[in-house]
């Protein structure tokens, strides 16, 4: 399998935390897209220009962070662990809640990174930034024990807070102290989480 991913991508985080949780990501071929580069972003067989991209031995094509998670913990049998379906619901949303976080953030970033300084506008961020610290308490509310095997929405809420280590040092933390013992949590519970860390990749 060929992964299309990026070092600070949270999103491809999700996807590399999956793989070592049900033991495949030695079977992974991690190709690194820099959005930045033409000729890089060119190499990425997903039509919306958008990483994580899964490609499965058979040329079959898989998009979308979420639909990549599912694929890897069907596969393996360790689904109804991550996704028991009792709580599908709850821990679908929980998922979406932890995505649209990382999604506001990158938003921050982007809007940054691709306008010119001029044109950054101050309203916009407060939007996004608005979204991120509602998306942050609603979480908190929210937040379940880590088990044994972390669930879906866990493995997502991880990558989106350390999303906001990485990007904005980590603010969040003085705000959120209980999602910070989380997160340390997740950390010694879940190996594959410093391993796929984007300040060490
Ligand atoms: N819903 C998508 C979001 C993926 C996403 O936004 N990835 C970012 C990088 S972290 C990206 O590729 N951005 C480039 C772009 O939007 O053009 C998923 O879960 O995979």
């Amino acid at each position: 399998m060929r992964l299309y991913t990026s070092a600070p991508s949270p999103f491809g985080r999700k996807v590399k935390i999956t793989a070592h949780l049900v033991g495949v990501f030695d079977q992974i071929q991690c190709i690194l897209i820099d959005a930045n580069d033409a000729d890089s972003a060119a190499k990425n067989p997903n039509p919306l220009a958008k990483i994580p991209t899964l490609e499965l031995d058979s040329g079959e094509i898989l998009l979308d962070s979420q639909v990549i998670c599912l694929h890897l913990l069907r596969e393996q049998g360790l689904l109804e662990r991550c996704l028991p379906s009792a709580q599908i619901s709850a821990v679908l949303t929980r998922a979406a809640v932890a995505d649209g976080l990382m999604e506001a953030a990158l938003l921050m970033v982007y809007e940054r990174r691709f306008r010119p300084a001029e044109l950054v506008s101050d309203d916009w961020l407060h939007r996004q930034n608005t979204k991120v610290l509602g998306a942050l308490a609603w979480l908190d509310q929210h937040r379940q024990p880590i088990l044994s095997t972390p669930t879906l929405d866990q493995i997502g809420l991880a990558c989106a807070l350390g999303y906001l280590d990485f990007r904005f040092q980590g603010e969040w933390r003085t705000r959120f102290k209980a999602l910070a013992q989380w997160l340390a949590e997740f950390q010694q519970m879940v190996p594959a989480y410093r391993l796929t860390d984007p300040e060490q990749a």
